[in-house]
């Protein structure tokens, strides 16, 4: 059989060892390498490994890189299914083949003796040639593999070869979630192996949080010395336990000390984080303390370069998420470049490091074959877990070992874990496909209901083992476009049940790849089979930008909570160890969103878990609608943010709106030149619409229940909503009446074909400056959910400009609206929008008290709430919206679209996992709402 359908692991390389740095020389590969692409194994040409063969006519290709994104073959996507025949382990013999080719000079001072070369990553099968040598063969393409090379070189002119390609055995067990890419997408090095240095270690760094002391010991077969001299550790044999008091690592204290492993030969430093990872009574432990996992799933992606993810990428990623109060990371689903590991053990994130291994395929096939359960898959599943421990023992950032996702349940998996609690009984075992938990060490599900959630933490399961077991989502929140809604309420979940631990939201990024102006997803690279925006489905979006999910996600798992409470304020600490006593508590008094004064708060330093009750300060009397809010910043700058930046924040009313004033003075109804005139407005006689306010024309505001569906509503309720034909509502006048001083129009708005409708009743009365609309709303048969429920009208688009007192800054909807907060807030239209990668609604802002909606003069419309709305502003009609599929589909017209609601219907995660909770679903049912209508000068 051909080494690529052979389904053990590779051949050749040499055992796998940690991931890490030394003195010993090092020549970096990556750079410009030449390249052709095959369209098959038997394509590729005989002799690439020979010094003569000439490469002068081939490409050139940056190495690392994925030759998809660099216009060789297409990048494809599916979730589940495999692109080609389940015939394991078989694959298509249109096999793309890129032979890659890469010559090299040793540095003059390069030692004679022992080297390896090391591929941090091939993706998916590569044989490797040095001067005309075969070195082996290495699949797992998120592994690493190394070869010992030392013999072969030569000063001058090595001759590398290595012939890679997409499809192998080891395809059938990289099934994720995720980009088919391909190609030789991280680094290659080649590295002196010094005699007498040192080829592993294992540092082993304990801490007992009864004494507060450390342990430290190094396996090592060299005969190697530890310093670490802020320990005062000078040369301390390595295999020794050394035990000395120290200040233990968390995710939220990442105390790192620095020191140095050496013989004579070879120098190594190393970063010592020391911690203890337990399960005792039931409950995940690290230094004695029962753990919070305020997490997110990552896979390796950039938009322009795949899985080839930079170093100074894998950073930004890491302060993004200390900045938004993430304190832990799955690395879904394959290990990721050991950088990033580097980066959680220095910023702080606890980590399940998770082995390459996904079978998810097999699943639609009734898991016939499976990889899991074949023995003949069992060496290939042991090389892969063994590789991930083996790299990446040595981080204390990692916590949990995972076996991999969505691969079923079998021996193979049985046997990893096995293997795994023999090689490191210092880190329990996680994978969510045992679903008896019969071999892994914490019990975990993904896109668990509340419910489920609730009754795990009630210990309700019948099986006794996984009842008792520390329970974790490993997936939960399913980020895809708007959302998810419901955060709020798992975190309550986790506070209320110790045994709940938290989870990773799925997931960190939205996969688009960059085409021209847009980004591009599933389909777009027209796959045969494909699935769509599946793969949209992050916190942020592919360049990285905050989606208004995550926002919403820092606030709710933030490590500090402030509440009004009787008596004064509140203050809670939330995070799992640290106190707060490297946090500075503000206060600012703001009366209608304006600033009138602020102030520090004196609050005592509150202990983990602990929280304490502070007074008020002592506040000027103001006018209008006021709120103190109170934010807890960053005294000084940390590792991951400057001083100042906000942790946490609670707002508290102090004066509260009282009942909304109008003008006084009505004006009565009058008709002129065909129109009917009342206050500031014109209306058509026929319609009763408005059509001008103050003398700007207006498309008035007329009643709406539609939104562009999400792609939650498209999992749930959006086929309910469009079979009732809630997108294409008709408007029938029944009467327009002026009655006394009131225009009343009534109406019944109903879908074509339907018997039902809505009864609808606009009642317009001017007073003083000012319109007021009172909108009734009886339903005539119409029953279940409404995407909204409000008025849409249209006003100039020069009416760009808006203000408003209210929800903001951003987008909220009702589960989904922690991080909105009451001020005055103004925006562009343009920056209203939340740019969907797949279009959908997005922009709506919350308990709106007032609008302005003006030009570049300041001139033009208000809208009053009585005492609130939602207001969305748009340069594109719902529709528009809802028919586009990319946002460059969405043009700007004349017109700014507003929709102003009394209700939304909540945004839920069904796109994967539970839908909207009942609380936040929008019931049709009789309803009531004012608002008023002025023009802004
Ligand atoms: C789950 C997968 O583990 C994850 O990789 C991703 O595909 C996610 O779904 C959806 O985006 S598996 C699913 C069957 C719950």
């Amino acid at each position: 059989m051909s080494y690529v359908e052979d389904p053990g692991p590779g051949h050749g390389s040499a055992p796998p060892r940690a991931a890490f740095t030394s003195d010993a020389p090092a020549l970096p590969l990556s750079g410009t390498w030449r390249f052709r692409l095959f369209s098959a194994v038997a394509a590729a040409p005989a002799g690439v490994e020979r010094d003569d063969f000439d490469d002068s006519a081939w490409d050139e290709l940056p190495v690392p890189s994925m030759w998809q994104l660099h216009g060789y073959g297409t990048p494809a996507y599916t979730n589940v299914r495999y692109p080609f025949p389940v015939d394991p382990p078989h694959v298509p013999s249109d096999n793309p083949t890129g032979d890659h080719r890469r010559r090299f000079d040793l540095p003059a001072s390069w030692p004679a003796g022992p080297a390896v070369l090391r591929f941090d990553g091939i993706d998916s099968c590569a044989r490797i040639w040095l001067n005309g040598v075969e070195l082996g063969v290495t699949k797992g393409s998120r592994l690493p593999a190394e070869f010992e090379v030392g013999p072969l070189l030569r000063p001058r002119d090595n001759v590398l070869a290595v012939r890679v390609h997409q499809w192998s055995a080891g395809s059938y067990l990289e099934d994720q979630d995720m980009w088919w890419l391909s190609g030789i997408f991280r680094d290659v090095t080649l590295l002196a192996r010094p005699a007498g240095g040192i080829g592993d270690y294992w540092l082993r760094a304990d801490y007992d949080h009864t004494t507060g002391l450390g342990t430290v010991r190094v396996e090592t077969e060299a005969d190697a010395l530890l310093a670490i001299p802020e320990l005062g550790v000078s040369a301390h044999p390595a295999g020794l336990p050394l035990e000395l008091p120290v200040e233990p690592w968390s995710a939220e204290s990442p105390r790192l000390y620095d020191g140095s492993l050496s013989t004579a030969a070879e120098r190594v430093p190393v970063r010592i984080g020391f911690r203890t990872v337990a399960i005792d009574d039931g409950l995940l432990k690290v230094n004695g303390r029962r753990l919070l996992l305020r997490g997110v799933n990552r896979h390796e992606h950039h938009p322009r370069t795949g899985r080839a993810v930079p170093r100074d990428v894998a950073l930004a990623d890491v302060l993004l998420m200390k900045r938004h109060n993430v304190n832990a990371v799955r690395t879904s689903h394959y290990p990721p470049d050991p950088a990033f590991l580097e980066l959680c053990d220095e910023y702080g994130l606890w980590v399940i490091d998770e082995c390459d291994l996904e079978t998810h395929g097999f699943g639609p096939l009734e898991w016939e074959r499976n990889p899991s359960a074949d023995p003949a898959w069992e060496d290939a599943y042991l090389d892969r877990m063994r590789r991930t421990v083996e790299r990446d023992k040595n981080r204390p950032s990692v916590i949990l070992w995972s076996l991999g996702n969505e691969s079923h349940t079998g021996p193979n998996l049985e046997r990893m874990a096995e293997w795994t609690h023999h090689r490191d009984p210092t880190r329990p075992v996680h994978y969510e496909g045992d679903h008896d938990c019969s071999y892994v060490d914490v019990h975990s599900r993904m896109y668990a209901t509340h419910a489920e959630v609730e009754s795990i933490g009630l210990r309700e399961d019948v099986d006794p083992r996984r009842r008792d077991l520390p329970f974790l989502l490993c997936e939960y929140g399913h980020a895809m476009g708007n959302g998810p809604g419901g955060l709020l309420e798992y975190r309550e979940l986790f506070e209320r049940y110790p045994n709940c631990q938290g989870g990773f939201v799925w997931e960190w990024l939205d996969h688009g790849l960059l085409a021209g102006d847009h980004f591009a997803y599933g389909g777009d690279f027209g796959e045969a089979i494909h699935d769509g925006n599946f793969v949209i489905d992050g916190l942020v979006f592919p360049d990285r930008t905050p989606s208004p999910g995550l926002v919403e996600f820092a606030k709710v798992i933030e490590p500090v909570r402030i509440e009004a409470a009787p008596g004064g304020i509140r203050v809670s600490n939330h995070y799992d160890f640290v106190s707060t006593a490297h946090l500075t508590f503000t206060w600012v008094l703001e009366s209608e969103g304006i600033p009138v004064e602020e102030g520090i708060l004196d609050v005592p330093t509150v202990q983990s878990g602990q929280n304490a009750l502070v007074p008020l300060p002592r506040l000027p009397a103001t006018g209008g609608e006021s709120w103190l809010t109170v934010s807890a910043s960053l005294t000084s700058a940390s590792a991951w943010a400057p001083a100042g930046h906000v942790v946490g924040w609670g707002q508290l009313p102090v004066s509260r709106a009282v009942d909304v004033v109008w003008p006084v003075g009505r004006g009565p109804v009058f008709r002129t030149g065909g129109r009917l005139r009342l206050g500031v407005g014109e209306f058509d006689p026929v319609t009763g619409r408005l059509i001008a306010l103050g003398g700007h024309p207006v498309r008035g505001p007329r009643l709406d229940v539609w939104r562009a569906t999400t792609d939650n509503d498209r999992a749930e309720s959006a086929s309910e909503w469009w079979e009732a034909g809630l997108h294409r509502l008709q408007h029938r006048v029944i009467a327009v009446d002026a009655d006394g001083d009131d225009l009343v129009v009534r109406t019944r708005v109903a879908p074509p074909a339907q018997a039902s409708g809505l009864l609808t009743d606009y009642t317009w009365t001017a007073l003083g400056d000012r319109l007021r609309l009172r909108v009734e709303i009886t339903p005539d048969g119409l029953a279940g959910t409404l995407p909204r429920l409000g008025l849409t009208m249209a006003v100039p688009g020069a009416f760009g400009s808006a203000e408003w007192f209210g929800g903001g800054p951003g987008e909220a909807y009702p589960d989904s609206r922690q991080a909105a907060r009451i001020g005055r807030f103004s925006r562009g239209v343009d920056d209203l929008q939340t740019p969907y990668v797949f279009p959908q609604e997005n922009g709506n802002r919350v308990d709106v008290r007032w609008l302005r909606l003006t030009d570049a003069e300041g001139t033009g419309i208000r809208v009053d709430g009585d005492p609130a709305f939602d207001f969305t502003a748009r340069r594109w009609t719902s529709a528009a919206l809802e028919a586009a599929r990319h946002t460059t589909d969405l043009h700007a017209g004349d017109l700014v679209h507003l929709t102003l609601d009394v209700a939304q219907h909540g945004l839920g995660s069904a796109s994967c996992g539970p839908g909207v909770l009942p609380r936040y679903r929008l019931q049709v049912r009789k309803t009531e709402f004012t608002l008023g209508f002025g023009v802004a000068n």
